[in-house]
Order: C-alpha cells, then structure tokens, then sequence
C-alpha cells in the first residue's frame, strides 16, 4: 500500500498535536503502521515520539537568533524554510514503510494554510495521497457566528491546499450533549445554522448558506476527544472514504 499523508489543520490550541497522539495511539492499537511527523518548529512539549521533526533542522529560537526578529517573524520564517527542506523530509518520509503519516501542523493555522510553502509541501509529498483533518475548536464553536468564522477558514484551507478535507470538532470532552447536538446539526443543515444566528448577521443571506452547502461545506462533524480517546475510529472511517471510497470521493471534496 502507498503512504497517505494526513495533515491536522486547526486554529491555534485546537489540539491539533494531542490529536496526532491519539490518532497515532489508535493505529498502533489497531496494528495499522504509522509515523507522526512535527512540522512546528516553536513546538514545546511534544506528547508523542515524532519520527521526524522540523526541530532537527530548526527551532523557533534558532531563527530569533540568526535573522534577529521575534517570535511571531521567526514563525513565518520557520514555515517558509520548512519548504527548504521538504527533500530531506521526504527522503526520511520514504525510508519508513508506513502507510499512514500523520502530519502535525504549526500552532497558527494561518502560517500553514496561506503561505506559499503549505502548497510546496503538499504537492512534493503528494497531492493525491493527501487530506487534512480540520479542527474545530469546541470553545469557539460553541456560538454560531464563532462555528461560522471556522466554517469559512476551513473552507478557505480547502481552497488553498486543494486536498479532500475531514472536518472533527475535537476535544469534545469539554462540551455537554445539548452542545454537541447543537453543534453537530449547525454542521449538517445551513437553515439550523442561520436561525441561531443573531440578528446582525442575518443581513448575510440564506442563499448564501445554501451556495455555501451546494459546494460541500455543510458536512458532519466527527466528534472526537484526544484525551478520551473516542472518535478515532470515525476519523479513520473518513480517511478510508476519502481514499477508497470510489464515487464519494467527489463528494468529499467540493
Ligand atoms: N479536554 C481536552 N483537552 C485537550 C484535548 N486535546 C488537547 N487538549 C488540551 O488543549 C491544549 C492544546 O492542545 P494541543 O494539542 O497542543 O493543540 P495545538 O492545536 O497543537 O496547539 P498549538 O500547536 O500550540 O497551536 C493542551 O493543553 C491539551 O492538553 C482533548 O481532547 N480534550
Ligand atoms: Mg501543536
């Protein structure tokens, strides 16, 4: 079987990195070989064993140091040279036989999202044997304009990167049932959404919701929590329909 690369895309402290973990755990529990690859060079306290990480080549205070700026310049130099050394990676990449890498993305989803490197990365490792786990972050989608605004980045990641897109509202844990419930149904259904809406945002139409929903926006949430561990499961049964699931693919991708 060929190597399929999944990138965890999420705003800052979505639990991108705890859900590598999980993620991770849950394959080597189900025996499905996989390695965890750290793409965050400000990276500091790394809950799994990462096979390859950024931070062998580079860390956020290495950059700080040699181009004399601060932490939020170091970022965005960090995530344009790591295209630099995208051969390197991906010679490591190909020396392991496992199927399944599971790629940690930086904290800020915007340094990997908009910048040209995320799309150098993405078409060198492979576009085709590639999807992005997206988060959504449980704290910010408790509102409905705060689901909205995540709603639109993740679309806006789907445009850049171009790469089928599974969407799971991560640290699940922290939400009660009437939240989840409520979250998940804003997920599937855009007239929900647009009731609960305030009543400043109404001034966007319906039909927009509807246009949003046509281009495939409006999917289930996969609910997931990394310290409970459950969802992982549901997550693989997306990255299996993304990959081998024939005519749904188109499906899941616009
Ligand atoms: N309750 C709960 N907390 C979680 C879960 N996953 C992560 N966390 C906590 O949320 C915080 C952020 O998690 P990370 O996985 O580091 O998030 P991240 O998106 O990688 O964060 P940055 O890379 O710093 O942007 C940590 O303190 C975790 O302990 C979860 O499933 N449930
Ligand atoms: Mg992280």
């Amino acid at each position: 079987m060929d190597q399929i690369y999944i990138y965890v895309v999420g705003i800052a402290g979505s639990g991108k990195t705890y859900l590598v973990k999980a993620f991770s755990d849950w394959l080597d529990f189900k025996k499905l070989d996989n390695i965890a690859i750290n793409l965050d060079p400000g990276a500091d306290n790394v809950p799994y064993s990462a096979d390859i990480d950024v931070r062998e080549w580079f860390t956020l205070e290495d950059i700080m140091a040699k181009y004399e700026v601060g932490p939020n310049g170091a970022q965005v130099i960090g995530a344009d040279l790591v295209a630099t050394i995208i051969d390197e990676i991906k010679d490591e990449i190909e020396y392991y036989t496992a199927p399944y890498v599971l790629i940690d993305t930086p904290g800020q989803m915007e340094l990997f999202v908009l910048r040209s490197s995320s799309e150098i990365i993405v078409n060198r490792l492979g576009r085709d044997r590639s999807a992005m786990i997206y988060l959504f972050d449980p704290i910010v989608s408790k509102t409905p304009n705060g689901f909205l605004s995540l709603l639109f980045m993740g679309s806006s990641a789907v445009l850049r990167l171009n790469i089928p897109q599974i969407p799971v509202l991560s640290k699940s844990d922290l939400l009660s049932d009437e939240e989840l419930k409520r979250i998940v149904e804003w997920s599937e259904n855009p007239e929900s959404l647009y009731d609960s809406l305030g009543y400043e945002r109404k001034t966007m139409s319906l039909e927009l919701f509807h246009l949003l929903k046509d281009l495939g926006l409006f999917r289930p949430l996969i609910i997931a929590s990394s310290t409970q561990g459950f969802g992982m499961d549901d997550i693989y049964d997306g990255i299996q329909e993304v990959f081998y699931g024939g005519d749904d693919l188109e499906k899941i991708l616009y």
